[in-house]
């Protein structure tokens, strides 16, 4: 038996647009209410959100048997980190702050079984093989990984061609909020010059023949991204849509 065939990387590949939500509530009981929501994708947030190996863990059990396909962001790319969410199951991790080719190819070496890459082997005991049921894990794994790498950054930008030259990196995410701090607009992914930014990375990642991402919560903004290229588009983001909520009501029947 192969690896779970990664529907989300397919699709990716095919160049369909996947609608998805953050989560950030770090609760499987949370995760699962998103997950009957109608969502194509939905990114378990490590960066910032207090989310762990257990609890990222435990989201993708609730997530995994239902429609929407999980992403898992870690907080860094290093190797522990991503042989551990793998092994925990997840298939498609989102990468922050990658600035160079370098970093990307490093990046695939350590979502990749050898000869491909050198993601240590231990799956025997770990969910990602299914305890051991899916017997062949360790040989058809590696296609079934999906990288996305974000690029956020001056840096990252003027890296971007590079970046997007390196095998296994199946989509570029841009990230508005760190791009523009980085461009000294911290606070204002609106503003024209990060606007224009963002249009043109959009533009190179599809061009490339790779998957472009972003996160945005403003529709006529998700329609101008999908309009320059974005394919894998967070449109939520489950704190902020509870919070907003909430605060809604309690000022609808505020008693002071
Ligand atoms: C960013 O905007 O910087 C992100 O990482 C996610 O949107
Ligand atoms: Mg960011």
């Amino acid at each position: 038996m192969p690896a779970p065939e990664n529907s989300f990387k397919r699709a990716l590949a095919q160049g369909r647009p996947r609608f998805g939500c953050w989560l950030g509530l770090c609760s499987p009981y949370a995760a699962e209410i998103a997950a009957r929501a109608g969502f194509d994708w939905l990114l378990i947030d490590g960066e910032h959100a207090p989310n762990d190996l257990p609890t990222i863990a435990a989201q993708l059990q609730v997530i995994d048997p239902l429609p929407p396909q999980a992403v898992v962001r870690l907080p860094m790319g290093e190797d522990w980190a991503i042989k551990q969410a793998l092994d925990a199951g997840a298939q498609t991790l989102l990468i922050p702050l990658v600035e160079s080719a370098a970093q990307a190819e490093r990046l695939v070496r350590a979502t990749r079984y050898p000869p491909d890459g050198h993601r240590g082997m231990g799956a025997a005991l770990a969910r990602a093989s299914r305890f051991s049921e899916i017997a062949d894990y360790a040989t058809t794994a590696n296609a079934e990984i999906c990288l996305l790498v974000q690029v956020e950054t001056r840096a990252g930008l003027a890296a971007l061609d590079d970046i997007l030259a390196v095998d296994g990196v199946d989509g570029v995410f841009i990230g508005p909020t760190d791009l523009s701090a980085d461009m000294g607009y911290p606070g204002d992914p609106q503003a024209p010059e990060v606007r224009a930014a963002i249009r043109d990375a959009l533009g190179r990642i599809a061009a490339a023949g790779k998957a472009p991402g972003i996160l945005s919560v403003d529709d006529d903004e998700i329609a101008a991204h999908l309009e320059a290229g974005a394919r894998f588009v967070a449109v939520g983001i489950d704190v902020t849509l509870l919070a907003g909520a909430l605060r809604d009501r309690a000022r609808r029947w505020s008693s002071g």
